[in-house]
């Protein structure tokens, strides 16, 4: 990113301040676009309302197509390795609590490989927020299932069928006691810039689940919820996190 030169003035930033110039390598279509357009529009808000500088703003993700967020971010940020960013943002916000410190994994990176360092970040309740976008599906690697893909999912990994009951991330995340939970969808961009807003002024490990559709190697996975025909009655709006506890946080 580039430092400005000029004192900042937080009333000023833009959505456009945030987009780096990297090219964007999601296929089209893929529910990543939204996310990366919610965080880039809710940025200058978190900014002013907190008065953190851009510079002060990191984005540590692991490995996956989710993972390449930091690339799109016009903020600080390290492509890390399979599994690990909690640990590295931990070392992170440990050694800089000044940053505030974004933390980008899949259903893959933090459920499969880095379940175990994902969950002892949360019940350490480190000062950083974790965005676990949720295709149920790898999707980097073309298609094989998921801790989260449901049971019986046929993929080239599981040719008959997972035989595998699939996580319930939220679940996992309020057993290892993390002080913020909530679950957004990508199709709904007010409520996922909501949630973003209420994620960046929590202080302690906050957890959120984004559902996120991969048009490639596993589309629809959400219909079931973001149908018109049946998403008014099948969402929780405006009443979606829970604190699940007043711990210190390191
Ligand atoms: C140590 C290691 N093991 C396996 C891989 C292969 N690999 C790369 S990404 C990935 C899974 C990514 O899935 P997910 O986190 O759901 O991300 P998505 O691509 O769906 O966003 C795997 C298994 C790797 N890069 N490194
Ligand atoms: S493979 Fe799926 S998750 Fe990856 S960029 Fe393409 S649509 Fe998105
Ligand atoms: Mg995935």
């Amino acid at each position: 990113m580039t430092i400005p030169e000029q004192p900042v003035n937080f009333e000023n930033y833009q959505r456009k301040d945030f987009s780096s110039d990297s090219d964007v390598r999601w296929c089209p279509g893929c529910g990543d676009y939204s996310i990366l357009a919610q965080m880039q529009r809710v940025m200058p808000a978190i900014c002013k309302e907190l008065q953190i500088p851009r510079e002060n703003i990191a984005f540590i993700s692991g490995i996956g197509c989710s993972s390449r967020f930091p690339y799109y971010m016009n903020t600080y940020g390290f492509h890390t390795i399979h599994g690990r960013a909690p640990t590295i943002a931990t070392g992170l916000s440990l050694s800089r609590p000044e940053l505030q410190v974004w933390v980008i994994t899949g259903d893959g990176d933090g459920l499969s490989i880095g379940a175990n360092h994902l969950i002892h970040a949360l019940r350490r309740n480190i000062n950083i927020k974790i965005l676990l976008f949720n295709n149920r599906i790898y999707g980097l690697t073309k298609g094989q299932y998921s801790p989260t893909s449901e049971l019986g999912k046929k993929t080239k990994s599981s040719p008959m069928g997972s035989m595998e009951t699939p996580i319930n991330p939220l679940n996992m995340a309020i057993v290892s006691e993390a002080t913020f939970v909530a679950r957004a969808i990508a199709t709904d961009s007010r409520q996922l810039q909501d949630i973003l807003l209420r994620v960046a002024k929590h202080k302690g490990a906050a957890f959120i689940e984004i559902l996120q559709n991969c048009n490639v190697f596993n589309d629809c996975a959400f219909d079931g919820y973001a149908d018109k025909s049946v998403r008014a009655e099948r969402t929780v709006s405006r009443s979606f996190s829970v604190r699940t506890g007043t711990r210190p946080s390191v």
